[in-house]
């Protein structure tokens, strides 16, 4: 029986991971769930799954919810409760699934303690891929993906020798505006964006499917998991989003990962690995699906993911100011304070800004998050 520490379970990917361990109650038990702020969904979490403690990050919300359940359950508050949890509580496996920068805390007391990381928060890698690639070696803790391109790399990489990779093929849906022109991105309304054709998200990387941010995000992300130069990584758009990614070899085969899209598939390998178990979450009917169709991606239109590139090739603290920049224009966005276009705008004009921090240790890297937060927030006021 495997013990699972579930942070940010009332998120899409947390209540997927829920729905795969009530399927094998007897290979899984939670430890642990943590939430931002949805504490109705929690207590229907806690009623099921029985954790021992829970942690919510809004600390108002926390005291009533402690209240409510009498006391009966411990319930730790703010952000400082998940890695609480993580550093002290009794676990196998850590599913991170938090949003945003937040996730980068609690990902790294469970690397310190050498456990199982399933990282959908693909923040983690992005801000301190270098210090968490490099913690992960040094005590020993195992990092699975759950973003299903990963998943789908990881999966077509086992059995491989890495140097006998010659490239990482990750595609891309394209988002709901991939066919849109520069004059019809400036106009998108929020409800547009938030369309996505292919998967159902939380709305911050709804958001960034649509700018192609988050193909860019997972670009870094594939980089520093699988340690593969830049040079080496290509997006292809596959508006089907069937094929999660591809791994083509020196000698011209290419692997690849497919199935309907259902992030159950990935989170389920991601807890069962090395083991596959049965499951019937996910069904793939391939005369159903009749086509298959590829794309360049569009770098001009989505300047967001030619950023994304650059910041790896600048290295340092570079990623981290596009991540904090994204996060605080995503949300301007999101409250209709600015446009679509200002998105890219608003990283474009924050990686101009700062000097870029080679080598960071953690505080320079939480120094260069809060500062360029300050500054994206300037340019939406
Ligand atoms: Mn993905």
């Amino acid at each position: 029986m495997k013990k699972v520490v579930i942070m940010g379970s009332s998120g899409s990917i947390g209540r997927a991971a829920l729905d795969v361990i009530r399927k094998f109650p007897d290979k899984f038990e939670v430890a642990a769930l943590c939430v931002n702020s949805n504490t109705e969904l929690l207590k229907l979490q806690i009623a099921e799954f029985h954790p021992k403690i829970v942690a919510v990050g809004d600390p108002a919300m926390a005291d009533k919810l402690a209240k409510e359940l009498n006391y009966s359950v411990e319930c730790l508050r703010g952000t400082e409760g998940s890695a609480i949890i993580a550093r002290e509580c009794s676990y196998d496996i850590f599913v991170g699934a938090m949003m945003g920068f937040a996730g980068l805390a609690p990902t790294i007391e469970a690397i310190k303690r050498g456990k199982r990381v399933a990282l959908a928060n693909k923040e983690t890698l992005v801000v301190a891929g270098e210090l968490v690639t490099a913690l992960c070696e040094q005590y020993n803790a195992e990092m699975i993906p759950v973003d299903s391109e990963h998943s789908a790399l990881f999966q077509c990489m086992l059995g491989e020798k890495i140097e006998e990779v010659e490239k990482l093929i990750i595609t891309a849906s394209g988002g709901p505006f991939f066919t849109a022109t520069r004059a019809e991105l400036e106009a998108v309304t929020i409800a547009q964006a938030l369309n996505h054709p292919t998967w159902k998200m939380g709305s911050k990387i709804t958001i960034d499917s649509a700018t192609l941010m988050n193909k860019g995000l997972e670009v870094i992300e594939a980089h520093w998991l699988f340690k593969f130069p830049i040079s080496k990584i290509e997006v292809v758009v596959h508006p089907q989003s069937i094929i999660h990614s591809m791994v083509q070899f020196i000698d011209g085969s290419i692997k690849a990962q497919l199935s309907v899209p259902d992030m159950h598939l990935p989170i389920q390998l991601a807890l069962s690995y090395p083991e596959r178990f049965a499951a019937d979450h996910v069904k793939t009917n391939f005369p159903a699906l009749q086509s298959f169709s590829f794309f360049e991606p569009d770098f001009k239109k989505f300047e967001c993911l030619g950023l994304a590139f650059d910041v790896i090739r600048e290295g340092g603290t570079a990623p981290c100011i596009l991540n904090a920049a994204n996060e605080i224009a995503v949300a301007g966005f999101l409250r209709g304070d600015i446009n679509f276009l200002k998105i890219p705008y608003i990283v474009h004009r924050a990686l101009d800004n700062f000097e870029i921090i080679s080598n960071p240790c953690l505080e320079d890297i939480y120094a260069c998050d809060l500062a360029a937060r300050r500054f994206a927030e300037s340019l939406i006021n």
